[in-house]
């Protein structure tokens, strides 16, 4: 038994799991898989290499492992609507490099997508990652008003002839209009590549519309509000055959031998499991609850004289901007997970700060939600949102590392001892024990 046997780590994850219980899981990115992904996760699977594609393996063994990695592919196929699936990937940035390999040619080709600092994902052409290092890029922002400007892109997309555009976003509040975003990548011969990784739960529960129509591959994470364990598929459309007939094998060729070595087939059988529950008519319900549950908090933060990118939400997230509030994001986050709230500092639009000092936060309900949280505990968590900002210092962080540095290890000692966010603590903690992880 692990508590005997190394009591370090079992103890930490007792830990985590009190930690869990006893806050307020609001990472948008973050969510809480049933008892059943994590009982294949923890399975027999993880021991198994199985190179290749199901009944064209390097290793012997497999014939389980085979129909675990088809019935994956098998529940993908169905509830995206599409006609080719890979269920290998290790996770989301390992998706969107196979893609890249697949696709392009390094220091040739050319990569569009949404800026990091607008809300875009690092392997969307972020210079610091291999996708803006190994490519040619090109970005596009959001306007004032903090949404997409599909005029703008459409100019940009012209103008630079990207060879690969990609869609989605790892903060952006709104509906992504995946049909604009087909006209623009069709006008200049470019693939479209929809990531869905945050929404992806949200499509399949019919309360986001899906790209399945318009892009020519799509790429998701399993983690998010798809619920399932950590992991990502690569999906191509029938577009997407239409346009490269061999574009299947070239994904399945990236992944492996292209990227990875062997999947993790542990891993394979979580995600069909995920994807029979994503299936289900609750599945629908959550979806439609978890946007309930956002709007609802997004217009109770509102109400409380927050400053939302986009001024509100459509789907699981909300990204508040603190730039009227005077606070500043990092020490926001600090302080609320001080009070038990959790979720991450993050750029708003126009940021002028570091990264590491953004002037936002970046919240969201999928995991909330999965715990049973209605519209009635979205009002409270609101009002203590607001409690905690505005017990927060009004700090000016100074333009050198080693000054910010100095003042945040000071914020870092006094929070810790902050006596109203230790009692709103308190009350999370009581408020939480009636909505049990699954
Ligand atoms: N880290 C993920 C997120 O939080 O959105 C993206 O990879």
């Amino acid at each position: 038994m692990l508590k005997t046997k190394d009591p370090k780590i079992y103890n930490l994850i007792k830990k985590e799991e009190l930690r869990l219980k006893n806050t307020l899981q609001m990472i948008a990115s973050e969510n809480s898989p049933s008892k059943e992904v994590l009982e294949a996760l923890g399975s027999v699977f993880n021991f198994k290499y199985s190179e290749g594609y199901p009944y064209q393996r390097y290793y012997q063994g497999t014939v389980n492992t085979d129909e675990v990695e088809v019935a994956a592919e098998e529940r993908a196929r169905n509830l995206f609507k599409v006609p080719f699936v890979n269920v290998q990937p290790y996770s989301g940035s390992p998706a969107n490099a196979a893609v890249q390999l697949a696709l392009l040619k390094p220091l040739k080709s050319k990569i569009m997508g949404l800026s990091l600092a607008y809300g875009g994902h690092l392997t969307h052409g972020a210079s610091v990652s291999f996708s803006g290092k190994l490519f040619k890029t090109i970005s596009y922002e959001l306007n004032k008003e903090g949404l997409l400007d599909y005029g703008k892109i459409k100019k940009i997309a012209i103008k630079e002839k990207p060879d690969l555009i990609i869609c989605g976003a790892t903060a952006y509040p709104r509906i992504i209009d995946f049909k604009k975003f087909a006209e623009i990548a069709d006008k200049v011969g470019a693939y479209l590549l929809a990531d869905i990784s945050h929404i992806a739960g949200l499509i399949v529960a019919g309360v986001h519309p899906s790209p399945a129509r318009y892009a020519h591959i799509i790429t998701t994470t399993t983690h998010k509000t798809l619920r399932g364990p950590r992991g990502a598929l690569i999906m191509v459309t029938n577009k997407g055959i239409k346009k490269d007939p061999n574009l299947s094998s070239k994904i399945d060729k990236a992944v492996f031998p292209g990227l990875q070595g062997g999947p993790h087939q542990n891993q394979t059988a979580a995600i069909a499991v995920a994807l029979k529950e994503a299936s289900g008519r609750s599945f629908k319900k959550y979806g439609e609850q978890v946007v309930r549950n956002s709007k609802v908090l997004a217009a109770e933060l509102k109400k409380h004289g927050f400053n939302l990118v986009s001024g509100g939400t459509d789907n699981h997230l909300i990204l508040i901007d603190l730039r009227n509030k005077a606070v500043n994001g990092a020490i926001a986050a600090l302080a609320l997970e001080t009070a038990g709230i959790i979720l991450n500092k993050n750029a708003v639009p126009n940021d002028q700060n570091p990264p590491f000092y953004p002037a936002g936060l970046r919240l969201g309900t999928a995991a909330l939600t999965t715990q049973g949280m209605k519209e009635r505990e979205m009002v409270k968590i609101a009002k203590w949102i607001n409690e905690v900002i505005n017990e927060c210092p009004q700090i000016l962080l100074p333009k050198t590392k080693g000054e910010r540095k100095i003042i945040w290890d000071k914020f870092k000692k006094d929070i810790a001892k902050a006596e109203k966010l230790l009692k709103i603590a308190k009350e999370v903690k009581f408020f939480c024990a009636r909505f049990p992880l699954p």
